[in-house]
């Protein structure tokens, strides 16, 4: 591993901030109780802006705007070609706003801005033209009936939708949640997470020179314990779509089934299994594996942390592992040549640290790695924990940061219990050249998503969610669509059909 720290000044873009206010029926607006959190830059601790503090009046407020812009405004009553039309736009404005988009979640996230700039949101404009190009493509079926009877069904909004989001991939999940919903001809209720709010409010900004109508798409910043719980508890939303902690997605649930019983759909943590056999080239795998642990700084969801491998390969992997960490860059994330920036907040930072201890105390070897780097900011080396056995903390809990745990197996069925040994079920990767092997550990594994030689696959026609405690509902692809969409049935009396 190498310490780069803020070594390439050069390269460095810091976006202005423009955007701190709520965005509320197309206006941005200050928060009815005057208040503003501050957004801190990872790299320093220090502050980068106030921004308006949301609470439950604010998402009142926020809710009434998209409740008359769903009851009375146009959106939802546009053709499906005029909302794809304007999502066109969006997307459009997305990608001539790259660079500035890239440099607000670089700065509020410690994301890598050459990563952001090349992928995170030109994805992200991507996305928002994958779900406008559905836009005029939602309808229902014509059904045959028992009786004398002809029925078919309509596909309608589901009405106002609260969406809650986190803060490891601010672009990516704001347009996820939003496109979808648009191009269903929802309206709704952003809450970014409170230590990326910044690209959201710029994207509310974009959705209105887009001419995305006022009402339609609202952003209400502030801390999730008091706008996010005013969203699931809300009674005038209509559904929830919350990515974020499994604690908080069962208080999410909680708070929309004490209040109008409104559908939520959650993707929550994950400690997903890499799993590597004998017959692979090495080499190759272990920069999968390496990557698979310590993209976007261990933060994701999907990680796959725990690696298994298979002996009559363990220790060359080990030796291969360590040689390819060496390599690593931890700095400054506008610094071309980093591959891995800070943590996003002090929380974080010192959760992931504990867990680190834990791996020390709890007898596991580090390999690698196990520190925080000297200096500003919230930057960990990138650390790899070996004889880690299936009961340790550090194989059972989501770290959510840079810190991978190696375990050693010899069977396939030995491997798919132990993979299958976890509360969480949201992603796994297989790596093997045997095709029964691959077919019959993907089918094995309970989780929402299985990479076979790749990982990090994902694509926006790709759903994306989680079994067992890493929660249910689908991002992403149609079936995200259709739980933006009521399904109603119209039957009516036919008589004397001929057919
Ligand atoms: O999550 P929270 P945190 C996991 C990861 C991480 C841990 C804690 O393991 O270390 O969660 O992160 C809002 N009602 N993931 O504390 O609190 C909050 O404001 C309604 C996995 O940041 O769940 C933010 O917008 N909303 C994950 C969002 O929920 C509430 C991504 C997520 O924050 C709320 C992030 C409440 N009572 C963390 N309390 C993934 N699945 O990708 C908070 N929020």
């Amino acid at each position: 591993m190498t310490v780069q720290n803020g070594s390439d000044k050069s390269q460095i873009k810091i976006p202005k901030i423009k955007f701190t206010k709520l965005f509320i029926n197309g206006e941005f607006i200050d928060s009815i109780s005057g208040k503003t959190f501050e957004t801190i830059d990872p790299r320093s601790g220090e502050v980068i802006a106030k921004i308006a503090e949301g609470d439950k009046q604010d998402i009142d407020l926020a809710v009434k705007a998209a409740r008359e812009a769903f009851d009375n405004g146009p959106w939802p009553r546009l053709p499906g070609c005029e909302r794809r039309r304007i999502m066109l736009k969006f997307a459009d404005l997305i990608d001539e706003n790259v660079e500035e988009l890239a440099g607000l979640d670089a700065i509020d996230g410690g994301k890598l801005y050459n990563f952001c700039k090349i992928a995170d949101i030109p994805s992200a404009a991507e996305t928002i033209r994958y779900f406008a190009g559905a836009a005029d493509k939602i309808h229902g079926s014509t059904l045959k009936m028992s009786r004398e009877l002809h029925a078919y069904t309509l596909r309608e909004p589901i009405g106002v939708v609260g969406h809650i989001i986190p803060w490891n991939f601010p672009s990516q999940m704001f347009v996820m949640k939003v496109g979808p919903a648009l191009a269903a001809g929802c309206t709704m209720v952003v809450k970014p997470a409170e230590q990326t709010p910044l690209s959201a409010l710029y994207y509310a900004h974009l959705a209105k020179l887009a001419g995305i109508p006022d009402g339609v798409l609202n952003v209400v910043t502030g801390y999730g314990y008091c706008a996010g719980a005013a969203i699931s508890s809300h009674m005038d939303i209509d559904k929830v779509s919350f990515t974020g902690s499994t604690e908080v997605g069962r208080l999410v649930m909680q708070a929309a089934a004490t209040s109008n019983l409104k559908p939520v759909s959650l993707e929550l943590g994950g400690k997903s299994p890499f799993i590597i056999f004998n017959d692979v080239d090495v080499d190759k795998v272990a920069d999968l594996a390496l990557q698979g642990t310590l993209f976007n700084k261990g933060e994701i969801c999907v990680a796959g942390s725990r690696v298994f491998v298979q002996e009559g390969i363990y220790d060359k992997f080990l030796v291969k592992l360590v040689e390819k960490a060496k390599t690593w860059v931890v700095g400054d994330p506008f610094d071309p040549n980093v591959h891995q920036g800070p943590q996003v907040d002090k929380k974080q930072y010192e959760r992931i640290l504990s867990f680190i201890e834990h791996g020390k105390r709890e007898g596991a070897t580090l390999l690698t790695g196990g520190k925080p780097l000297d200096g500003k900011g919230y930057y960990i080396e990138p650390t790899i924990f070996t004889d880690v056995s299936d009961d340790m903390i550090i194989a059972k809990e989501e770290i959510f940061g840079p810190v991978m745990s190696v375990m050693k197996f010899k069977t396939m069925e030995e491997v798919i219990k132990r993979a299958n040994a976890t509360k969480y079920g949201l992603a796994a990767g297989i790596m093997t050249n045997d095709l029964n092997i691959a077919n019959t550990v993907s089918r094995s594994i309970r989780a929402g998503v299985i990479w076979i030689n790749c990982y990090f696959a994902f694509d926006r026609d790709l759903p994306y969610g989680g079994y067992k405690m890493s929660g249910f509902g689908r991002d992403l692809g149609m079936e995200s669509l259709n739980s933006y969409l009521q399904v109603k049935s119209v039957a009516m009396p036919i008589h004397d059909s001929p057919w």
